[in-house]
């Protein structure tokens, strides 16, 4: 095992890894930015590095700054975190050619499956349904209008590189494909440096369904089952749970399967997910793969009772992953709410500020995952998330409860965050009926 985790991020999942490394006995650094100076999550860590100015260019993504702050305090690994350099390929060889173990997948593990044709390849290969469209990278628009004709429109355009929304087009005919494949590519060029893009079926109406995984480096892989987050707003999602609503277990059994089919025909270690949409008659066609633990993984860790960062820490470290697949049963149904410092009313706008009252539920089935506390100043710097609330119960309807109590207890003062809307969401009539598709909340907030 290793004896010192630099953990390469901030906020809650910075608390997140601290705690897996205590629960260890493993000492954790964590390195900080002059916007997260005095932050309380850094007093719980054994070392805290200053690591230079807000900015996260020169902060939480300057690989020469965390190499330092690694080489300086003897960490033996980092981990990542999600966002920052948690898919960095270049900062996990960095790693490698440092002799400071990465707790993640291996620089080609992570290539391999973050680009999205490579990605589809190797699911094609291992009989994962993906959608149908162009085998790779379009060549030429001829090539690509003969495609889109063949599978029918609508057909959207997809950056290779891309992710989670970034730099896709959806068109409707060809007049649509021939005007948009040039702007994509040069879109794809500049935001990721990677001018590859491909085509596929476009389907209008989706459940976006996940499948979490953790592979070890013996070539074992091993799913925690689906997460269903259709609940987003521009691709940033708000509510996450599993298992997912409605799947019959046949369908549920079989895209878990695929997916761990697939991170083991990519010799992948760590935690990955698999992402899917599932159309009304639960058809599954994968998207692409995340090579990072995920913010949701709390409700994946709830109804399996697997601590996904401490077997992220362990598999990296070399040992197997110490389950089977058929020790893995999911117990009862588990929500998430993402707390972000935002005013939903102003369309979202982050709202950070000084936290004056902070009091986190609590009781049974209830778990706050944030670095928050009375008096913290939420930076303007970063991403919104303030916190996650997770519950966990013995089915939906009982979960939406506990939710539902758990906001209550919930008071976060003065600034604006999303907790009126989940209180809304946890009595809309559509999400407790459950199976609400993609665009469920667009449509809500039109209202
Ligand atoms: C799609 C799609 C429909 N058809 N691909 C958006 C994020 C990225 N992961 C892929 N995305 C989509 N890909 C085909 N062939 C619709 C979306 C999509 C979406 C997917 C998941 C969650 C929310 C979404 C919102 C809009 C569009």
């Amino acid at each position: 095992m290793f004896q010192r985790i630099l953990i390469a991020n901030r906020g809650e999942i910075a608390l997140r890894v601290i705690r897996a490394c205590r629960e260890l006995g493993v000492e954790c650094v964590c390195v900080y930015s002059k916007a997260d100076e005095g932050a309380p999550y850094l007093e719980l860590a054994d070392e805290a590095v200053c690591i230079g100015p807000g900015p996260a260019r020169e902060s939480y993504l300057d690989i020469p700054r965390i190499i330092a702050a690694a080489e300086i305090t003897s960490a033996d690994a980092i981990h990542p975190g999600y966002g920052f350099l948690a898919e960095n390929a270049h900062f996990a060889e960095v790693c490698r050619d440092c002799n400071i173990e990465f707790i993640g997948p291996s620089p080609e593990a992570m290539a391999r499956l973050g680009d999205k044709v490579s990605a589809k390849r190797i699911a094609r290969e291992a009989k994962v349904p993906v959608f149908p469209g162009t085998d790779g990278a379009i060549d030429d628009l001829d090539e690509a209008a003969e495609v889109a004709k063949k599978i029918g429109y609508p057909v959207i355009i997809k950056a290779s590189a891309g992710g989670g929304g970034r730099g896709m087009r959806i068109c409707r005919n060809e007049h649509e494909l021939r005007q948009n494949v040039s702007s994509a590519r040069q879109e794809a060029e500049s935001a990721f440096g990677n001018g590859a893009v491909y085509i596929e079926k476009f389907l209008e109406s989706a459940r976006h369904v996940e499948v979490q995984i953790i592979g070890d480096k013996h070539g074992n892989a091993v799913h925690l089952y689906e997460r269903d987050c259709s609940v987003q707003r521009r691709h940033q999602k708000l509510v996450e749970e599993a298992p997912a609503p409605h799947v019959e277990p046949r369908r549920r059994d079989e895209v878990c399967k695929a997916a761990a089919k697939l991170i083991k025909k990519a010799e992948y270690s760590g935690a990955a997910t698999v992402e899917f949409l599932m159309d009304d008659k639960q058809n599954f066609y994968m998207l692409e793969v995340n090579t990072r633990v995920q913010v949701e993984h709390p409700v994946s860790e709830m109804i399996t009772g697997v601590d996904i960062v401490r077997t992220m820490i362990l598999v990296a470290s070399g040992e197997p992953i110490p389950f089977k697949q058929r020790d893995i049963k999911i117990r009862g149904h588990a929500i998430e709410c993402r707390i972000n410092a935002e005013d939903p009313d102003r369309n979202f706008a982050p709202f950070p500020g000084k936290i004056t009252r902070f009091d986190p539920p609590g009781g049974p089935g209830v778990r706050m995952d944030t670095h928050c506390v009375a008096g913290y100043v939420v930076p303007p710097t970063y991403d919104s998330m303030i916190g996650k609330l997770i519950v966990h119960d013995d089915d939906r309807r009982s979960a939406i409860t506990r939710m539902e109590r758990a906001l209550d207890e919930l008071h976060i003062e003065p600034i604006k965050t999303t907790v009126g809307l989940h209180r809304r969401l946890m009595q809309n009539h559509a999400f407790i009926e459950g199976g609400v598709d993609i665009h469920f909340l667009e449509r809500l907030l039109k209202k």
